[in-house]
């Protein structure tokens, strides 16, 4: 057994200790609610003892340990998680069962951390379980944000945002640690002394305001090996009675301008995705949590080294996209101005801990902070990106003489910006894309300037998803099957194991197996349709898939036009053969997004019509999944035939959702983007539905100038017909402005922005050709469940276990870590 104290009886009675203790009830009076408190502060009674001992074993060890900085960790509930990779779920849902408490219900309970936005902070989520479970010493470094993504409602077809107060009830799992607290200065100004003593210029801050970064620390539990990693997410408090100096004492304003600081600094995570905002007050955030983090690393490094020249040997910052890149200038302040080294010195450290990982090559996601705000806001800092960009721009010069056209491409500071990747590619020693094809047109176009300089930099990790969430946990009756055809649970842990079930690709039991488990998944997401969206669902009809932020690179426009254009089909050859479908979407839009919130309304309004018109017999369904995140995540992609993962080819750099459905054996239906093109070469082109211009076509064409959607409208009749269904009414009840503006951007070019400059229409036919082989495809009841299974069997790569073991080998060089337990009986 993993550990005695999960055994049924010192489970139950623990849980009852609980109720009682924290509520004065018993089991039975107790709320479901106050029944998950319980639980899980009995789970964390046990996870505490492994986070001790696996403290204990780096105090020993002294492993090097990653900080992974990021503004976003979409964890998800963590309960249920927990007690797989305690190995735990089983024995405690018996026990519960014992009790009469139903485990399931108890984890819906718990709300969904959502510090994050889509797939960045995902990913982070997916790393910290990766880095447990290899046994490396690791630390997220983010924010503790009072309210996390919004939630969604969906309002008469409209998005509508409520707040999320996740923390309303309590976080069982966390720990808050006041005596960690770190003090974060913004603002004022820079006084310069000479000290006579030491011979050097001292920096001095002065007339700033400054809060108390206060940590949260929560356990990040590794599969089966007793290593608890921790997650640490800053709070803001106000510094009281903190005196500033003599002329400030007693400034009452001052004191009420700090409390309002640090109440507004954490309070709510930002709702974009690959979009930036340019406020200040994100600038805070960025500092706040960097400073804190970076101030954390170096004390505690400090306790047990003393030559800070040494610190890359043990520590190693990984910058989560350019949000957290103010961190190489921070760590720079505090090497020179409070260690005293000097600028060389300084420098070298820096640029031995600090590595980038880029994101996204959207435009409008690039972080280019106006000098001005950045320079009141953080006058030191930006003094040092001042002499940073000194400094790189002679090596630019000496490298390119009389090319100045280079100098003010590649500046950090230019035109009055700051650009934050500019300064996390210089200050970095790595610098990698998310997917091959990404990393590719990351070094030949947009960051080509800096490869030619330094291509030595340059690396890629394609990303991967954890195994443990959304299989082990997502899909039961699928990880049962895969554990009993491979007569090892070893795939747990080592992913590749999974090819050991192409075997089955021919057998025609194992494949009635395979798409019965897919059958009762999609009974299961029925069920949750009906419950929440009151919309009947045929689970034999297609489940077609689309859940991802709402994006128009993403192109969900794209994948409601087909459908409106399959709904004049069938009304039109009322006889033609259909094999019945069901659209599913999910996507939260940002809350500015108003061009992303037409679309989730027109979606929502081809629902109504479609839904609702009986002489269809029901042949087509349009459903929009309210509130859209992890956790009903996990059923989704468990329920999925078809992975729609169309995106314009160059825009998504890897794409995380595409892995999960290959996981959950639904064959991807996408373009030549992101990390497809790997999917792709794992599992046969034969096994995935492609379709769309390449990469190079969509650059080319964005090089020249576009290209003429009117051609295709004008010549293409069903294209027609649905293009104009947007301002015709037929989806707005006689209102022929309500999809304008989308009718619009398909058609003409609109100030700066091209007409269609996704290639919705361009890519349309190619669509509905693809889409036509998925049906043609899902008639050959065996030929798909072979297709279905293949994906399971080939997504070994796509673990986010190979991701870390990359990182690891090429960028982090982190030590092993095996943590020793002593367990009573085994
Ligand atoms: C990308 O859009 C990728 C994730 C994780 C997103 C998506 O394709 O899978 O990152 N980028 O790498 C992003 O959020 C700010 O950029």
């Amino acid at each position: 057994m993993y550990n005695p104290r999960f055994e049924k009886k010192a489970f139950k009675k623990e849980v009852e200790h609980n109720v009682k203790t924290l509520y004065r009830k018993t089991i039975d009076e107790a709320t479901p609610q106050q029944l998950f408190q319980a639980v899980s502060y009995a789970v964390k009674e046990v996870i505490i003892d492994d986070w001790i001992a696996t403290q204990d074993q780096f105090k020993k060890d002294d492993p090097k340990t990653v900080y992974y900085m990021s503004m976003e960790f979409l964890m998800g509930r963590a309960l249920g998680n927990n007690l797989i990779n305690m190995t735990a779920y089983r024995e405690v849902k018996e026990a519960l069962d014992e009790m009469g408490i139903d485990l399931n219900a108890i984890e819906d309970q718990e709300p969904d951390p959502a510090l994050g936005n889509g797939g960045l902070g995902r990913l982070a989520a997916c790393f910290l379980d990766s880095l447990a479970t290899l046994g490396y010493a690791a630390y997220g470094c983010g924010i503790r944000y009072r309210y996390g993504m919004f939630k969604q409602k969906i309002e008469n077809g409209y998005q509508v945002e409520t707040p999320d107060d996740w923390l309303k009830e309590g976080n069982p799992f966390e720990l808050r640690r006041e005596e960690y607290a770190k003090e974060v200065r913004f603002g004022g100004n820079i006084r310069v002394e000479y000290d006579d003593a030491t011979n050097r210029t001292k920096f001095v801050q002065e007339n700033y305001e400054s809060v108390l970064a206060i940590p949260y620390d929560m356990p990040v539990v590794g599969y089966g090996n007793h290593h608890v990693n921790t997650l640490r997410i800053w709070d803001a408090q106000a510094i009281t009675n903190f005196q500033l100096d003599s002329f400030d004492r007693g400034d009452y304003h001052k004191a009420v301008e700090q409390e309002n600081l640090a109440k507004t600094i954490v309070e709510v995570l930002y709702p974009n995705d690959n979009h930036y905002a340019g406020k200040e007050l994100r600038l805070k955030q960025q500092y706040f949590f960097v400073s804190a983090s970076i101030q954390a690393a170096i004390s505690k490094y400090k306790k047990s080294h003393d030559d800070l020249h040494k610190l890359p040997e043990k520590v190693v910052f990984q910058m989560n996209d350019t949000h957290p890149t103010v961190a190489v200038a921070e760590l720079m302040r505090i090497l020179l101005d409070e260690e005293g080294l000097g600028w060389n010195e300084a420098w070298d450290i820096t640029t031995h801990c600090c590595a980038y990982t880029n994101h996204t090559i959207m435009a409008e996601a690039l972080e280019k902070w106006p000098i001005d705000l950045f320079s009141k806001l953080l006058p030191r800092v930006y003094q040092i990106i001042q002499e940073i960009d000194r400094r790189f721009l002679i090596q630019v010069r000496e490298m390119y003489p009389g090319n100045e056209e280079k100098v003010r491409k590649m500046a950090i500071l230019y035109n009055g910006q700051v650009r934050m990747a500019h300064l996390a590619i210089v200050a970095g020693f790595s610098v990698n894309g998310v997917a091959r094809l990404h990393t590719e047109i990351l070094k030949h176009q947009e960051l080509k300037d800096f490869y030619e300089m330094m291509p030595e930099k340059f690396n890629n990790k394609t990303n991967g998803i954890t195994q443990r969430r959304f299989l082990m946990h997502g899909n039961p009756l699928l990880a049962d099957w895969v554990t009993e055809k491979l007569g090892t649970k070893n795939w747990i842990t080592d992913l590749s194991l999974m090819s050991g079930l192409k075997k089955y690709a021919d057998d025609p039991k194992a494949l009635a197996e395979f798409m019965d488990i897919k059958y009762r998944n999609k009974e299961r997401l029925a069920a949750y349709i009906l419950k929440h969206n009151g919309i009947e669902v045929d689970p034999r009809s297609i489940f077609d898939v689309q859940v991802k932020r709402l994006h128009e690179y993403k192109r969900q426009l794209l994948n409601i036009l087909h459908v409106m254009y399959l709904y004049n089909q069938i009304k039109e050859h009322p006889e033609m053969s259909f094999y019945p479908r069901t659209f599913i979407f999910g996507a939260k839009a940002s809350a500015g997004y108003i061009r992303a919130k037409e679309i989730i309304k027109l979606i929502n309004s081809v629902g109504d019509v479609v839904n609702n018109d009986r002489s269809i017999n029901g042949k087509l369904k349009v459903v929009f999944i309210e509130d859209y995140r992890v956790s009903n995540a996990e059923i989704i992609f468990a329920a999925a035939d078809v992975s729609e993962q169309i995106s314009t080819a160059s825009k998504e750099a890897s794409g995380t959702g595409n892995m999960k459905f290959m996981l959950n054996g639904a064959p991807t239906l996408g373009t030549m983007d992101g990390a497809n093109v790997e999917i792709v070469e794992e599992v046969g082109a034969e096994n995935a539905f492609i379709f769309g211009l390449s990469s190079e076509e969509v650059i080319n064409y964005e090089n020249y100038g576009g290209y003429h959607p009117q051609d295709i409208y004008h010549n293409d009749q069903d294209i027609h017909k649905v293009v104009d269904q947007l301002v015709d009414g037929t989806y707005s009840n006689g209102d022929t402005e309500m999809y304008r503006d989308l009718y619009n951007s398909l058609l003409t070019n609109q100030g700066g922005s091209r007409a269609d400059m996704y290639f919705i229409l361009k890519d349309f036919r190619s669509y509905a050709e693809a889409q036509k082989k998925v049906e043609e495809a899902y008639k050959d009841t065996e030929g798909w469940a072979k297709k279905a299974l293949l994906n399971t069997a080939c997504c070994g790569k796509f673990t986010s276990d190979r991701t870390i073991q990359e990182y690891v080998d090429d960028i982090w060089h982190l030590d092993k870590i095996k943590v020793e337990v002593e367990t009573e009986e085994e």
